[in-house]
């Protein structure tokens, strides 16, 4: 369990895109209280949702528990972390096992979000087909894959997590774009998974979670809600 705050968390999402998973995923696996503000993708740009974020892209956070109001999914989780995850269940106390998870989600952010987005940006929203743009991002893909598959594959067969012995937020992290792989790169899993056996057994292991369904079926609700 996590110190649970006494006021609802409120996360402003729209419900299509990963990023807000993320953090909804870390909500449900901490058990905290928290409420989701739902709204169209068309309005991200718009007041008042650019008061929260003036960047104008979910997640965003409001704790009036603390008073802050934060976005950026990478920063909302290491507050998050810190502040709820008092019992280090997804995380560690220990110096080195603090900063290699911290590693991790920088990578994430830096490496397979942006990259990933791009990717779902060449193939499937771009007016034009450009071959070596899409090239570019599915060799990058397959590139982050491929570090993951190298850390994962030299860990101790119970011990398969990024940090550690145990599944932390660094794991956790990478789990939403991953699970839209199949669709950006319109493949089967076993053709998104070929070269890379450790990941996939990593991420289905997460798949599994009922923190995990719990999130995905809060998704449908919404993506139903709006008529997506
Ligand atoms: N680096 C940001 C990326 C957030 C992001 O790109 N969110 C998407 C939804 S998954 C979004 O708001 N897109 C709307 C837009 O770009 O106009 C984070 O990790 O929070």
């Amino acid at each position: 369990m996590a110190a649970n705050p006494p006021k609802p968390i409120r996360v402003w999402i729209t419900p299509p895109g990963p990023n807000p998973w993320k953090v909804i995923w870390l909500f449900e696996e901490l058990g905290l209280n928290y409420e989701i503000k739902s709204f169209r993708v068309d309005d991200v740009k718009k007041k008042p949702f650019i008061n929260i974020n003036p960047n104008g892209r979910v997640p965003a956070i409001e704790d009036p528990n603390t008073g802050i109001t934060l976005w950026e999914s990478g920063a909302i989780y290491q507050y998050l972390i810190e502040v709820y995850d008092t019992e280090k269940r997804l995380s560690y106390d220990s110096l080195n096992e603090r900063h290699l998870c911290n590693q991790w989600l920088h990578f994430q952010m830096s490496g397979q979000g942006p990259y990933y987005g791009q990717v779902s940006w060449f193939a499937h929203l771009h007016p034009e087909k450009i071959p070596s743009a899409i090239e570019r991002y599915v060799n990058e893909v397959r590139r982050i894959l491929g570090v993951l598959e190298t850390v994962l594959s030299k860990k101790p067969a119970d011990a398969q997590w990024l940090v550690g012995d145990k599944m932390t937020f660094a794991d956790m992290a990478f789990m939403p774009w991953n699970f839209r792989l199949s669709d950006v790169l319109t493949l089967s899993w076993d053709e998104v998974w070929k070269d890379t056996p450790h990941v996939r057994a990593w991420h289905e292991r997460m798949v599994e979670l009922p923190s995990w369904k719990r999130s995905m079926d809060h998704r449908a609700r919404l993506i139903d809600e709006q008529g997506l």
